[in-house]
């Protein structure tokens, strides 16, 4: 049988870690003969590291045949020894009354540390996927502070986007979500993310072609899959955990496997330059992999208005990320 590959994830006691580790364990990112040792992080903390000790309990409790190990730990040094992949859920989000530069400085304090953490111990073909937000700038942060590990090893979730508009295509056009393809986020998982409608499609044609109500693909479409996140928080009283882990075992999936061919899928990735976006910042971008090595889709078609949307969060991703240079961080 195979040698088991290791998995870090951190936030493990978290929403989505509930989640995502029974995925993990059950075969659903790796394939249903690559066992897994898992290696779950929390913070240093009584009640975190008690709910942690209760969801390694239900692990063992499921008796998963995949699952070879699993490591509890609250220390950076142990939590991410010899992994192969680190899945990055844990992060502070921003609570009533707390400025973004605030926000930016506690995240760049775990980031920072995760980072070198990471370069010190983990395995030599280590990927990195940060969830936790702000997750493009968080992975810039850790990125950074682990120069060891070459940029082409960094990811930031926008799966879930992707996931979401291609739903909400399907919905309008009446056609079940996996006829959806080519769906392109651009930017940054925030509410400026550009979710590019003109070049997906829907049962193989141009979705501007099925969808002939351009009004709401410019308009309440992107609006809707951008403002998301906040609606799921307002009909659940919680944000998304599910779906989101969801998506974190599809970009691991997607990154490990060949792309299908004329089709792409969305990960914030450092920037190569392409599209004009500048140099280093992670940015989603259409990208395609033989499952080892990835790009980004050339030639992908911009037009004047998604230009317009693409800029816009390019500038927003420039002013994250000189906030945190601001701050030392990078
Ligand atoms: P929870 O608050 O339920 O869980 C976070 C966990 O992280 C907690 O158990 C906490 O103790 C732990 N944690 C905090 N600091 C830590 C540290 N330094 N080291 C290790 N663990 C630490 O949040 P959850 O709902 O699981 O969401 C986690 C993150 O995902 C949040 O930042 C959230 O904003 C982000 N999301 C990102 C999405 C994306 O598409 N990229 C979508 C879903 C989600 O909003």
């Amino acid at each position: 049988s195979k040698a088991p590959i290791t998995v870090a994830v951190t936030g493990a006691a978290g929403q989505i870690g509930y989640s995502l580790l029974f995925r993990i364990a059950s075969g659903a990112l790796f394939g249903a003969d690559q066992p897994v040792n898992l290696r779950l992080i929390e913070r240093n903390d009584e009640k975190a590291l008690s709910a942690l000790n209760g969801v390694c309990m239900e692990l063992d409790d499921c008796a998963f045949p995949l699952l070879n190990s699993i490591t509890p730990t609250c220390e950076l040094d142990v939590g991410f020894q010899g992994v192969n992949w680190a899945i990055l859920v844990g992060s502070v989000p921003r609570g009533p009354g707390m400025e973004r530069k605030d926000l930016l400085k506690i995240n760049g304090g775990i980031f920072t540390g995760q980072g070198k953490a990471i370069e010190k111990n983990a395995a030599g073909d280590v990927r990195v996927l940060v969830v936790g937000n702000p997750c493009n700038t968080n992975c810039l942060i850790a990125m950074n502070n682990a120069k060891g590990v070459p940029a082409d090893r960094w990811f930031a979730m926008t799966r879930l986007d992707e996931n979401r508009a291609k739903s909400q295509l399907a919905a309008k056009a009446g056609v079940h979500h996996s006829t959806v393809s080519n769906l392109a986020i651009w930017g940054n998982h925030s509410a400026t993310q550009y979710p590019d409608f003109f070049n997906a499609k829907i049962g193989g044609k141009a979705a501007t072609d099925v969808i002939s109500d351009h009004d709401w693909l410019k308009g309440e479409f992107i609006s809707t899959v951008q403002q998301r996140g906040a609606a799921i928080i307002k009909a659940r009283g919680l944000s998304s955990a599910a779906s989101a882990a969801n998506a974190a075992c599809d970009t691991v999936h997607s990154l490990t496997r060949p792309t299908p061919e004329g089709d792409w899928t969305s990960v914030a990735v450092c920037s190569d330059g392409s599209y004009g976006i500048e140099k280093g910042l992670m940015f989603s971008f259409p990208i395609r992999t033989d499952g080892n090595k990835w790009e980004v889709v050339q030639g992908v078609p911009v037009n004047e208005f998604s230009q317009a949307k693409i800029k816009a969060t390019e500038t927003e991703l420039r002013e994250e990320r000189d906030a945190v240079t601001e701050l030392g961080l990078i």
